[in-house]
């Protein structure tokens, strides 16, 4: 689990630039009503808070010629979060972005796979969604850039957004493992196995259980041989079925229970690996009494070591 010592950065990234609905800007304050750094503190978790950072506006904007929307905004918060996540690893944070909406990760993971780079470490990124994000401008249904973050990463659409980290691709499509796909493009699926990814969709965790899914997405991370991987998690929340978690702009019925959820964050926080985070795709404005944020903080209380009992042997990371 994450040690004692662990130090976290809260980055807070108010934008819905990439979604159609509104609502996804104010993850980041819901998130803090849910008390999301005590809930931390209380396991021994040191916490900066550096509030919501500043970026334009959406203009809800139409499709472009290349078949996107808002690709300005979405450039310009992807690099305040590069430039964000980038600060926080070079300060020896675990920086933990708040978003906002998926378009988000193109900035954050760019700025790991430079800092990787940077530092000698082999990236893993795991993708919790329900969704596989890896349209590209031409094939997307909706123009929407939440949905093209993996395709991005992964060196494809436009080049401006894909060479956010000096290098392009940003990240090797063999890096990605993706969980609990179960709304997923014709455009897609041709995607998935044209650059080879490591999907572990609903029907696999119907048939193998999240116990044998996870152990096989997070296969020797926690080795001795895998001191040098960085596990970036990457966490939108519609990962979640919408019964338990409703507040979010493209739910998707079947997906993972409450204790499927927190067993794949427990098995995550068993690794010891995690040393960067997204939560993203959190909308308020479709939440009842702000339950999925709640529900939220609870799974990132287990990837930051909580368990329900201590195992033998394990030291408590539970302060006195
Ligand atoms: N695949 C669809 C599109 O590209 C829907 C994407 C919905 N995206 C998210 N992110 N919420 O996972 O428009
Ligand atoms: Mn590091
Ligand atoms: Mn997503
Ligand atoms: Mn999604």
């Amino acid at each position: 689990p994450a040690s004692g010592q662990t130090s976290v950065t809260l980055l807070g990234l108010p934008t819905d630039i990439g979604a159609s609905r509104l609502g996804a800007a104010m993850g980041p304050d819901a998130l803090r009503v849910a008390q999301l750094a005590p809930a931390l503190q209380k396991l021994g978790v040191a916490v900066h808070d550096l509030g919501n950072l500043a970026g334009p506006a959406n203009p809800r904007g139409e499709r472009d010629a290349q078949g996107m929307r808002n690709l300005s905004e979405g450039l310009a918060w992807s690099r305040i979060a590069h430039d964000a996540v980038w600060q926080a690893l070079q300060q020896k944070q675990l920086p933990i972005l708040l978003g906002g909406d998926h378009t988000l990760a193109i900035g954050s993971i760019s700025a790991v796979a430079r800092h990787c780079r940077a530092s000698g470490k082999r990236l893993r990124v795991l993708w919790l969604d329900a969704h596989s994000d890896c349209n590209t401008p031409a094939n997307s249904p909706s123009g929407n850039l939440h949905g093209m973050p993996v395709a991005s990463l992964c060196g494809l659409g436009p080049a401006a957004l894909a060479a956010l980290s000096g290098s392009t691709p940003a990240v090797p499509a063999s890096a990605f493992c993706q969980v609990g796909l179960r709304s997923v493009d014709p455009s897609e699926k041709h995607m998935i196995r044209e650059l080879g990814l490591e999907v572990y969709d609903m029907r696999a965790i119907d048939e193998l259980g999240m116990r044998e899914v996870m152990r096989r997405a997070l296969a020797g991370l926690a080795d001795p041989e895998g001191t040098d991987i960085h596990l970036h998690l990457s966490f939108d929340v519609d990962f979640l079925d919408p019964d338990i978690a409703p507040g979010t702009g493209t739910p998707v019925r079947g997906g993972p229970n409450y204790r499927e959820a927190q067993l794949c964050m427990e098995m995550i926080a068993d690794t010891g690996r995690l040393a960067s985070l997204d939560i993203v795709e959190l909308n308020p404005a479709l939440d009842l009494h702000n339950q999925t944020a709640e529900l939220v903080v609870d799974l990132v209380q287990s990837l930051f070591g909580q368990s329900i009992l201590m195992r033998p042997g394990e030291d408590t990371l539970i302060q006195p």
